[in-house]
């Protein structure tokens, strides 16, 4: 029988956990989790803080603590929300923890032994006032690209590209401000290129055909780019000490120390469960199924790097799976811890406590599977009132209030498989919906699955609709109660198919029902649940005994206020992106200039990144209005086609709010939000300016292009 060795993604300790870290990888790999043991599978799910690397070094620099105290503080608040969210791991542990430093040393060693790690001499930037090697993110300078002065070593944050640090002009260091001078310094190198042939790996490397292919497309073009030598070790105080004389002051890499932590944890796990051993059955068995779940900026470290690390040690398993997902968005724009422009976690739980299995199945619906997602407030609000209450808790509700009505609650007989009944018809169906779900499980498919089991309730509410048992209550109580029957156990059935979704709600509606899921029920659902009427001897699912007892009715869910979701978007206020002096300034859409007509007003040069950078789009206009209290705005709302977007534009001195509504208009669709007169404005609405100092509608209107075109 397989074992199943699941990991998550350490997090960095550096900050909490948002809604981008739990649409990534962690709300999957709970929700596998949980799929793999109501299976009856063996399976454990590791995961920890990744205390180590710059990530941590400058952002306690920042707040003014040092390392220690930032993730001793950030490890507690991760740990907290995942469990405020239902998210259980096996074990959660730590990379500051000494059993991981002594296993990631141990490693280390053992690939050193084998002539896997070579030293190489290298050059790098040495800050003489502060007597350190400096990484990338402690060098800052101007940008080559967009003349951006405070780029860092590695990325310009202003015009997004990456650097390295010679590319950086005039660079300074960030911890004394001094001009850096290049210094001769030793590492350790991982062979890259070489490692390839390694057997174990190639033989690995087959299983990729059957990967997702975002992730097969990543880890060929890493492999057909050239692999160079990567260095294993850095110049650093804080992390994982480099266990080789002659390496005073030097750290592991914090991407060779990390994954290692899963190793470690699990050790640290079977140690804790006094079965010190225990961990040799998930690392080195031939059973042992791998499946590392991450974000799309970690596959190469996974599918590549740790894999290699892993062949060359020797004796351990190599990834089986690796369901990278892509990013989330939140409201159409790209997450952004540093311009506040996220959804956090421990807030979220903190906002709306008992809410946890909204946020999971808005979540779920929305999984960046294939390609990038978006979470909205407006969606979010959707989905729970029109999916969560009127179709999930709506049916439960029915068949509880109904069931008290007729019976105070107890549970008639089932009626005998009928396929001409409605009741056959929906065993019918919801034997196809059995087999998607567990199919599309199977396949990582957990948007999909998730779906798939709202199917199922929908189903029960078309049951209900055909057969009217608030009618038969009244003519044929009998029938009534066979009726409800049935749709008792379809409820039972969703507590079983929720739980690995939704398990608070699972263990809500089991409350509910006085009823318990037994192991062999949910083995039995999820490992042959395939078909058959509900009662049938063939399904065997009867869940429910006749003359069972259904608990108090109560709502499984309950409508999102307007006022919530505002409050909510009213939070997402980023702060202003850093703005070199020269960078190109956009006009303010709320004040018109007067000078637009003459070359002397033409702005510097852009070069054609920056140019690029700008979304610009075709919009139609939905609705105008005034805002109360300000006589030059109009707020305006959008269609780009894919979303609706609200816009505060300073042109109501220009036009009649009606006459504007089915106007096509160009659009900058990613500039940053700004609240403009207490409303989130979300992008900016492009127009010229007429001799007259009048504003007009510029380009579109009616030569075939659609909303959300793009315009270039
Ligand atoms: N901490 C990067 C990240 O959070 C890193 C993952 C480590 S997994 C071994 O994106
Ligand atoms: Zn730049």
């Amino acid at each position: 029988m397989p074992r199943y060795l699941l990991t998550a993604a350490l997090p960095y300790a550096n900050g909490p956990i948002h809604i981008g870290h739990l649409a990534g990888c962690y709300l999957p790999a709970d929700v596998f989790h949980r799929y793999l043991k109501a299976k009856g599978e063996d399976a454990i799910l590791i995961c920890g803080t990744d205390e180590h690397g710059v990530a941590i070094t400058l952002q306690a620099r920042k707040e003014g603590v040092t390392p220690q105290e930032l993730v001793d503080k950030n490890f507690k608040v991760i740990h907290q929300a995942f469990e405020g969210l239902g998210i259980v791991f096996t074990h959660f542990s730590r990379t500051s923890r000494e059993i991981h430093h002594r296993e990631a040393q141990a490693f280390f060693l053992n690939l050193y032994n084998k002539g896997f790690l070579r030293e190489n001499t290298t050059s790098q930037f040495y800050d003489p006032v502060a007597g350190t090697f400096l990484a990338d993110r402690y060098l800052v300078g101007t940008c080559p690209h967009c003349g951006f002065d405070g780029a860092y070593g590695d990325q310009c944050e202003k015009c997004g590209t990456s650097l390295s640090p010679d590319e950086l002009h005039s660079p300074r260091s960030v911890l004394s401000g001094s001009v850096p001078e290049k210094r001769e310094t030793n590492n350790w190198f991982l062979p890259m290129d070489e490692m390839l042939n390694l057997p174990e790996f190639a033989r690995y490397t087959e299983r990729i055909a059957r990967w997702k292919s975002n992730v097969k497309g990543q880890f060929n073009s890493w492999v057909q780019q050239g692999l160079q030598p990567r260095s294993m070790t850095r110049d650093l105080d804080w992390g994982v000490k480099v266990p080789l004389e002659g390496a005073e002051g030097k750290v592991l890499y914090v991407w060779f120390d990390a994954p290692i932590g899963y190793l470690s944890a699990t050790k640290e796990y079977m140690e804790l469960q006094g079965n010190p051993e225990g961990w040799r059955a998930y690392w080195e068995s031939e059973d042992a199924r791998l499946i590392h779940f991450i974000g799309k900026d970690n596959i190469v470290f996974h599918t590549l790097i740790f894999p290699m690390m892993l062949a060359a040690h020797g004796q351990m398993v190599l990834p089986w799976q690796v369901p990278a997902n892509e990013f989330m968005n939140l409201e159409g724009r790209k997450l952004s811890t540093s311009r506040g422009w996220a959804v956090w976690l421990h807030e979220y739980l903190q906002d709306v406590p008992g809410r946890e299995d909204e946020l999971r199945y808005t979540l779920l619906c929305n999984l960046p599977e294939t390609k990038d997602a978006d979470f909205s407030w407006q969606d979010y609000q959707l989905r729970v009132n029109s999916e969560l209450v009127a179709i999930l808790g709506n049916f439960v509700n029915r068949v509880m209030v109904l069931t008290h009505k007729l019976s105070n609650g107890q549970c008639g007989e089932l009626p005998p498989e009928d396929p001409s009944t409605a009741h056959g018809s929906l065993s019918l169906e919801l034997a196809s919906a059995r087999k998607e779900i567990r199919l599309a499980m199977e396949q990582f498919r957990l948007r999909e699955a998730m779906a798939g089991v709202i199917h199922l309730a929908r189903l029960g509410n078309r049951y209900l609709a055909d057969t009217e048992p608030w009618k038969l209550l009244k003519t044929d109580s009998e029938a009534a109660s066979r009726v409800l029957r049935v749709a008792a156990e379809l409820c039972a059935e969703l507590c079983i198919a929720l739980e690995p979704f939704l398990p608070f709600t699972s263990a809500r509606l089991g409350g509910q029902l006085q009823w318990q899921i037994s192991d062999q029920d949910r083995e039995g659902w999820w490992n042959t649940g395939l078909g058959g009427a509900i009662g049938s001897s063939e399904s065997r699912a009867f869940y429910l005994s006749n003359g069972h007892r259904l608990g108090e009715a109560a709502l499984l869910f309950t409508p999102i206020e307007d006022e919530f979701i505002q409050a909510q978007v009213n939070k997402l206020s980023p702060m202003n992106d850093p703005k070199p002096e020269n960078a190109p300034q956009l006009e303010n859409d709320s004040k018109p200039k007067n000078d637009s007509q003459t070359e002397a007003a033409m702005k510097p040069e852009v070069s054609y990144d920056q140019f690029a950078a700008l979304d610009l789009r075709i919009a139609t206009i939905l609705s105008a209005q005034s805002v109360p209290g300000a006589d030059k705005v109009l707020e305006i709302k959008v269609s780009l086609g894919f979303e609706q977007r609200t816009v505060v534009s300073g042109i109501a001195q220009h036009f009649q709010p009606e006459a504007l509504v089915g106007k096509q208009v160009l659009m900058l669709t990613n500039l940053a939000p700004r609240k403009i007169r207490g409303i989130v404005s979300q992008g900016m609405l492009l127009m010229a300016e007429n001799p007259q100092g009048q504003l007009v509608l510029v380009g579109p209107t009616d030569n075939g292009i659609l909303s959300g075109d793009r315009v270039s």
